[in-house]
């Protein structure tokens, strides 16, 4: 028996047991609109080096084996510290700072349950995967650090129960991202954690938009349902058009296009419509933006009219809150770049919160979204990919309701390869076939050799992203103009990321590296540039504000910080450079 004991600790296959329920897109239910309970709070928290909660069945509060021992045992989850969920462990105590792998959250929590109904518990994220057991059992596991996801637990509750998830953080070559990134690591459950209650029937998926192509004059329904009533009646209500229809349902699936002339959303009128779709006692009621977004040529164009992106790149980051980012600070991050005249943020790396896209819907901010298909990642692996569709096809399926939302990003900054060409086109497709209403894209790298815009995938997306560092990393800036003149785009194509580092305060000439003088000469050289070529329909930046990243480490100018915002890490001051942004948006 002890023998055994060791061997069950010792057994390198010992997670495999947690790779059997995967939890995916497919098990997501649409939950936006919906009322939920928090689970959010305070949940027993222990750091996991050893994954020994997975070997040796923590979860299970097994103190006594098959023929009556008593093990010794290594946990006592209810006198474990505590940590705030959500939140981002890194910056919850200064032990857990640099902290990367395994740690185990537990809880419990009163339900008290009504006949007919279905329990769901919803995730908004845990980085990087998340093995969940429920009253001692497992009941699945999930990967990708951004996207949520959904367990159903309907008739595992009790009056009390016992939730326990293994977060685990873990850099690893195979996902995505992979090991090597330019932003910090940060751990834990992030997002909140809510139980969704349900009839037995529900709306499992739903999508609305306006029509491409309509004229403006067509808003299109589709939805799919879950549970035994897979045939009959939705009701759709859009009380402010005089809307109010029944949308037929056969086997799950019912879908409509409706005549409708909505007032369009735009930066400058986020207008939003309050939309109920109900089937059975089943209900979602929320804020809705009609808007049509194309490309013709070089130019983007939203509502038929083409526009420019004047925008600014940010990460999902905040000094105090890591990626638990409050919706204050968003809203902070949304104004500031209001104040530099921006109509459009890109969300990097990695999808953010959906609260974000619900805040922009509202503040009238266009946004780029992107999956963390970053540098080099193994796109030869199989694996790999589907991680990265499933990333990709649970982010649609989350924001695709939000009208601020424009482009689907499938990466950035990837070397044209066989491999890579093959992975990024299929996502490109992928993202097509989930959303045709809305622009594919991707930050794509340069041909800094020949200095030109080539790169395959470019075929595959509508708006082709350009990072380049002229002035910084390519040091010879002239280049920049020979980049343009070389190259002859038949799609728009918007500069996704250029900048420089400045330490907030530090001056100097603009020959010296990391002062606010020579981000602020390459800013008004950039622009100079970029404001002159007809294709050029939009740049993004780098970056709003410093941010924490493990790989700067210059002491003067840096200190773990990459220092390419317009503002310092915390806000509370602005560089220079931001203010040429501001002007060049104004005359835009
Ligand atoms: C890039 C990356 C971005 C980095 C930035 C930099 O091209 O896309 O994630 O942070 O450069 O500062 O080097």
């Amino acid at each position: 028996q002890a023998a055994n004991f060791v061997d069950h600790l010792h057994n390198p296959s010992y997670l495999s047991p947690y790779l059997s329920k995967p939890i995916t897109h497919e098990s997501m239910i649409y939950d936006s609109g919906r009322e939920k309970e928090s689970l959010n709070g305070f949940w027993n928290f222990g750091i996991d080096q050893y994954d020994t909660c997975l070997r040796a069945k923590w979860f299970e509060e097994q103190y006594t084996d098959e023929d009556g021992r008593t093990n010794p045992i290594d946990f006592s989850f209810d006198e474990w510290e505590k940590i705030k969920v959500p939140s981002s462990w890194n910056t919850q105590k200064e032990k857990f700072f640099y902290y990367e792998g395994s740690a185990v959250y537990t809880r419990t929590f009163m339900y008290a349950g009504k006949s007919e109904e279905r329990v769901f518990i919803k995730f908004g994220a845990v980085n990087y995967d998340a093995k969940v057991f429920l009253n001692r059992e497992y009941a699945g596991f999930h990967k990708g650090g951004s996207t949520p996801f959904f367990l159903e637990v309907t008739g595992r509750l009790k009056e009390s129960n016992r939730i326990l998830v293994v977060a685990n953080n873990t850099r690893k070559r195979e996902q995505v991202p992979s090991e090597n990134t330019d932003w910090f690591n940060y751990g834990g459950m992030y997002r909140d954690v809510e139980i969704i209650r349900l009839p037995q029937t529900f709306i499992k998926d739903f999508a609305i938009h306006l029509v491409p192509g309509s004229s403006f004059s067509k808003i299109g329904v589709e939805f799919v349902l879950d549970g035994p009533e897979l045939d009959g009646e939705a009701m759709l209500t859009i009380r402010e058009l005089g809307l109010s229809l029944p949308i037929e349902v056969r086997n799950g699936q019912g879908t409509a296009v409706l005549d409708a002339v909505p007032e369009l959303w735009s930066p400058e009128h986020p207008k939003l419509y309050e939309v109920t779709v109900e089937y059975g006692t089943d209900c979602i009621r929320e804020s809705i933006g009609f808007r049509e977004i194309r490309v013709e040529g070089t130019d983007i164009l939203l509502n038929g009219k083409p526009i420019y992106l004047k925008g600014i790149s940010a990460h999902e980051e905040s000094v105090p809150n890591g990626k638990a980012v409050s919706e204050e600070e968003m809203i902070e991050n949304f104004n500031l770049a209001k104040k530099m005249n921006c109509n459009y943020m890109r969300l990097a790396h990695y999808p953010h919160t959906e609260k974000a896209a619900k805040l922009a819907d509202r503040m009238g901010i266009m946004l780029w979204e992107e999956i963390p298909v970053y540098w080099a990642i193994e796109f030869d692996n199989e694996e790999t990919y589907r991680d990265a569709e499933n990333q990709l096809t649970e982010l649609i399926k989350r924001d695709r309701n939000r009208a601020s939302v424009i482009i689907w990003s499938v990466g950035n900054e990837n070397a044209d390869t066989e491999a890579r060409l093959r992975f990024m086109s299929s996502l490109a497709k992928k993202a097509k076939q989930l959303d045709p209403t809305r622009l594919v894209s991707a930050a794509c790298l340069l041909d800094h050799d020949n200095h030109v815009i080539d790169d395959r995938l470019a075929d595959y997306l509508d708006i082709i992203g350009a990072n380049q560092y002229y002035g910084w990393y390519q040091t010879d800036f002239s280049n920049l103009i020979k980049l343009f003149e070389n190259s002859k785009p038949d799609k728009p194509v918007v500069i996704t990321e250029f900048g420089a580092d400045a330490k907030a305060g530090h001056r100097g000439t603009v020959d010296e590296k990391g002062t606010e003088d020579c981000q602020l000469d390459i800013y008004k050289k950039q622009v100079e540039v970029l404001g002159n070529i007809p294709y050029v329909r939009g740049t993004s930046p780098w970056i709003l504000y410093d941010f924490r990243c493990p790989r700067r480490l210059h002491t003067t100018t840096q200190n773990y910080y990459n220092t390419k915002g317009l503002l310092s890490e915390d806000k509370s001051y602005t560089k220079p450079a931001f203010y040429v942004m501001q002007q060049f948006y104004e005359n835009k």
